[in-house]
């Protein structure tokens, strides 16, 4: 078996070699992370979400997913939805560029994998509900559990029809789904969804959400009842379920959720949904930072999500879609898994590396504090990897850090557009991305150029590139000791 590993367009071999090949320009990937570990869940649950880049926020630093877009068709209408809506450059959920029958589907899931060794998730978003187009879930599911079964499967739904299918789910040994839950109560359910289709009808009203609530927790209980780990995706409407995520929060974890992921609404006019016509806003980061905070105590929050289209390809900062269209992905082709086998191998070193390098960080840090030194909110450019290893132009996203003497703790991720086009930086952008950063005074980089450098600087930011290609962890506690005027400690 070679050991030769591609990552996007580059060829390596070595743990060491293939360290750099994160580290170089070629690399594409993105990544953020905070604290969930073997030593947080029991063994055959880290099993499970070790390798899930959803399902642990230190798997999404190096692993990526796929989804495919196999079923179009939905039981139900949520207002922030309009499947016909279609941009390249538009990443929501629901919205597609090619639907696929299940045969294209596995062939562009063995395409990818022999491409992109940190695929290790396949899930099916839609672009409708998968649970109710069934027929092509299952048959797409079959095809690539038959010739890639080393990929994990996972499933997202709206729940309605998932009580009749958890058994199939079972014989698939799909042990991932997520539920999208807005509320547990029927009334809030009626302005966030007009109508569903149950039993041969349309229901709409009070009926209609109460019928789909009673499904969702029926769904909830026979997953979590089965040992299949549900993650609760709630969209965030303010005005409408923003102070009513709380109650659902508590009865997710109740149920035993395993993750819940509350998600600002995406609304806009141009989309053409009941909600962005109607001017319905989506929250703000500090409304969904609030109620993120206020959840603390309940079902587990899932921070790093980046509201994919139901065909996203790679890992979850980055979107490689347009690299695997049918009409790039030959006719015949045969799975090779020697590259996602090395990685791999490289990943389960790596990781371990890099905890050991967070904890000798955290200890660093509590042997240098004297008192209460406050926390402190950093970013960080990265492309996968856990490390500093983007370069400040073209950064799509920044991961945003929280220190203290407790270690350091991802918190959010904030999306913002290329500085860099063309090589040619751009001072509009440049703006933008200032914007990105408020209430950030320091982020960290791979490499910036000059003028970037002291227009952030006037803006107060100060950007830092002494920690080059480091692990998150360790630069970050760096920075803050040397802010918070701590000295270095020898550790015994
Ligand atoms: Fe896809 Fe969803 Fe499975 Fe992940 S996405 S079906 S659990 S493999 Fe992930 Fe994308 Fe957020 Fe979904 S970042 S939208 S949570
Ligand atoms: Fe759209 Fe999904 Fe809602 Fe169906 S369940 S209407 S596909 S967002």
């Amino acid at each position: 078996m070679s050991n030769v590993i591609s990552i996007g367009d580059l060829s390596v071999g070595s743990k060491d070699t293939l360290t750099k090949a994160m580290e170089s320009e070629g690399c594409s990937s993105s990544a953020c992370g905070s604290s969930d570990a073997p030593e947080d869940m029991d063994p055959a649950t880290w099993e499970k979400v070790k390798d899930h880049p959803c399902y642990s926020e230190e798997a999404h630093h190096y692993f990526a997913r796929m989804h495919v877009a196999v079923a179009p068709a939905c039981n139900i209408q949520c207002n922030y939805c309009n499947r016909k809506y279609d941009c390249a450059n538009e990443s929501r959920p629901g919205v597609v560029s090619e639907r696929l029958t299940p045969e294209k589907a596995a062939r562009k899931v063995i395409a990818v994998a022999n491409e992109i060794p940190q695929l290790s998730v396949l899930g099916i978003a839609g672009p409708g509900d998968s649970a109710y187009d069934w027929k092509k879930t299952r048959e797409t599911f079959r095809l690539v559990h038959e010739q890639l079964p080393d990929i994990k499967l996972c499933l997202s739904t709206n729940g309605l029809a998932l009580p009749d299918h958890v058994d199939d789910l079972l014989d698939m040994n799909i042990d991932h789904v997520t539920l999208t839950i807005n509320m547990i109560d029927p009334e809030v359910g009626t302005k966030i969804y007009p109508w569903i289709f149950w039993d041969h009808k349309r229901r709409t009203g009070l009926e209609a959400s109460q019928i789909l609530h009673e499904r969702q927790m029926q769904s909830l209980d026979m997953l979590h009842e089965r040992g299949i780990l549900v993650k609760v995706n709630s969209v965030m409407i303010p005005g409408i379920n923003d102070e009513h995520l709380l109650e659902v929060n508590k009865e997710v974890k109740k149920r035993g959720a395993f993750l819940h992921n509350i998600m600002p609404l995406i609304s806009a006019p141009e989309h053409g949904t009941v909600f962005g016509l109607e001017g319905q806003r989506g929250p703000t980061a500090a409304e969904l930072k609030k109620l993120q905070d206020a959840c603390a105590g309940g079902a587990n929050l899932m921070k790093h999500c980046r509201q994919c289209r139901a065909d996203a390809v790679g890992l979850l900062g980055e979107d490689r879609g347009q690299e695997f269209t049918m009409d790039l992905v030959p006719d015949e082709v045969t799975y090779d898994p020697s590259k996602r086998e090395a990685y791999k191998e490289w990943v389960a070193e790596e990781r371990g590396e890099r905890r050991a390098a967070a904890e000798e960080a955290k200890a660093e840090t509590q042997a240098a504090v004297a008192g209460d030194a406050g926390a402190m909110l950093i970013a960080v450019a990265t492309k996968g990897g856990g490390r500093i290893n983007q370069h400040f132009g073209h950064a799509t996203e920044f991961q945003i850090f929280e220190v203290d003497a407790d270690g350091v703790r991802f918190v959010t991720h904030r999306r913002c557009d290329n500085y860099c086009v063309g090589g040619y930086g751009e001072e509009d952008k440049l703006d933008l991305v200032i914007k990105t950063l408020e209430g950030i005074d320091t982020i960290l980089v791979a490499k910036i150029g000059d003028c970037p450098r002291e227009d952030l600087e006037a803006a107060g930011i100060e950007a830092i590139q002494d920690y080059a290609y480091e692990y998150i962890e360790t630069a970050v506690s760096a920075v803050y000791r040397a802010k918070a005027e701590l000295p270095a400690a020898e550790i015994a």
